[in-house]
């Protein structure tokens, strides 16, 4: 409320120094004196100069305020590389808005109605137009071709050795799969998904049977992973901030990313001088009603802790099916059942 009032303030007092200066203007016009619209001009050139410092001076305390929300340092190998660029895109498109901006303000001040100030006729020149033709386009090129250089190695293919780890969107959680001892993830069918099988394993693949479905993703330091990334319903964004990991996760395309996380959780909480840090995978497109709540946690480990933990872990097979239920055919008719109440 306080904010609405401060902004209509603002827009009011705006509206009355202009409807003032509308005022002598047209008072100049009527008394003829070219001495009032100068003292305008002057008031004018006066209040935009002010504006600048006002302008920028609100660009650096906002910089300054807000600095404690911004990443901290990339916690995977090709971040360092997303944040060089980004940091290098920031520098030169800062300066030339800088150097711009400040240009802007300066000629509306020492440009303003004078006085026996003439116009100085300066229609064309080509060697100015050349270099500021020239030289935004060399550094346009630097830009694009360091950004298409690391492009290229972020989406390039991974690892061999790779971990791979599938990933699936719903409304509104993920849904993580690690291949089990076999390192083989099994067959799934989205025609197969019930409350019991909620990405739709298919039982008759024994290779599935291992396969684990943890609540919470675990990540080895310098190890390369790649996620393997689903949707189950509507597109949701795979977004790791923290590594500078996103990707869409899109029904019926299975996408891809991999990459290789740098510091364990432990070693990130030093890093960020904050005790209780922890990584956190979101969803980065507004997919319903609680995209918000969508998130999961991620741990980053040494190898020795990451198989201790997944060691701990139980298949999803042993925890979904009951010994006596015959798998296959039993998951088969619900999902059936759940598409005829679902009208498909
Ligand atoms: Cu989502």
């Amino acid at each position: 409320m306080t904010t609405f009032l401060i902004v209509g303030i603002v827009v009011l007092l705006i509206a009355i120094i202009v409807r003032i200066a509308k005022t002598s203007e047209m008072v100049s016009v009527v008394k003829g004196t070219k001495e009032t619209m100068e003292e305008n001009s002057k008031t004018f050139a006066y209040i935009f100069l002010g504006f600048m410092f006002v302008f920028f001076g609100g660009i650096a305390w906002s910089l300054m305020k807000y600095k404690s929300h911004f990443l901290p340092e990339s916690a995977s190998v090709h971040g360092v590389w997303i944040d060089n660029i980004f940091n290098l895109t920031l520098a030169v498109t800062g300066l030339v808005f800088v150097l711009t901006q400040v240009a802007l303000f300066y000629f509306l001040f020492k440009y303003r109605q004078r006085k026996n100030a003439k116009a100085y006729y300066y229609p064309e020149n080509h060697k100015l137009e050349m270099w500021w033709t020239i030289i935004p386009a060399i550094f346009m090129t630097v830009l694009v071709v360091t950004g298409l250089f690391y492009w290229y190695k972020i989406t390039g293919p991974a690892p061999e050795d790779a971990m791979v780890i599938e990933v699936t969107g719903k409304q509104f959680n993920w849904i993580a799969r690690y291949p089990g001892k076999d390192g083989v993830m099994g067959k799934r069918d989205y025609s197969l998904i019930n409350d019991n099988n909620i990405i739709g394993m298919d039982w008759n693949d024994n290779a599935g049977k291992d396969d684990i479905i943890p609540t919470e993703l675990h990540f080895v330091k310098g190890k390369p992973t790649k996620i393997i990334i689903r949707s189950r319903d509507v597109m949701h964004n795979f977004d790791l901030p923290h590594f500078r990991v996103k990707m869409d996760a899109v029904p019926g395309i299975p996408t891809t990313f991999w990459f290789t996380p740098k510091y364990t959780t432990e070693e990130m909480r030093k890093v960020t001088g904050n005790p209780k840090f922890n990584y956190e995978l979101a969803c980065a497109q507004i997919c319903g009603q609680s995209h918000y709540a969508m998130k999961m946690a991620v741990k980053v480990e040494t190898q020795e802790e990451f198989n201790a933990w997944i060691g701990g872990q139980q298949s999803y097979y042993t925890t979904v099916m009951p010994a006596a239920a015959p798998a296959p055919v039993a998951v088969d008719t619900t999902a059936k059942a759940e598409s005829k109440k679902a009208g498909i």
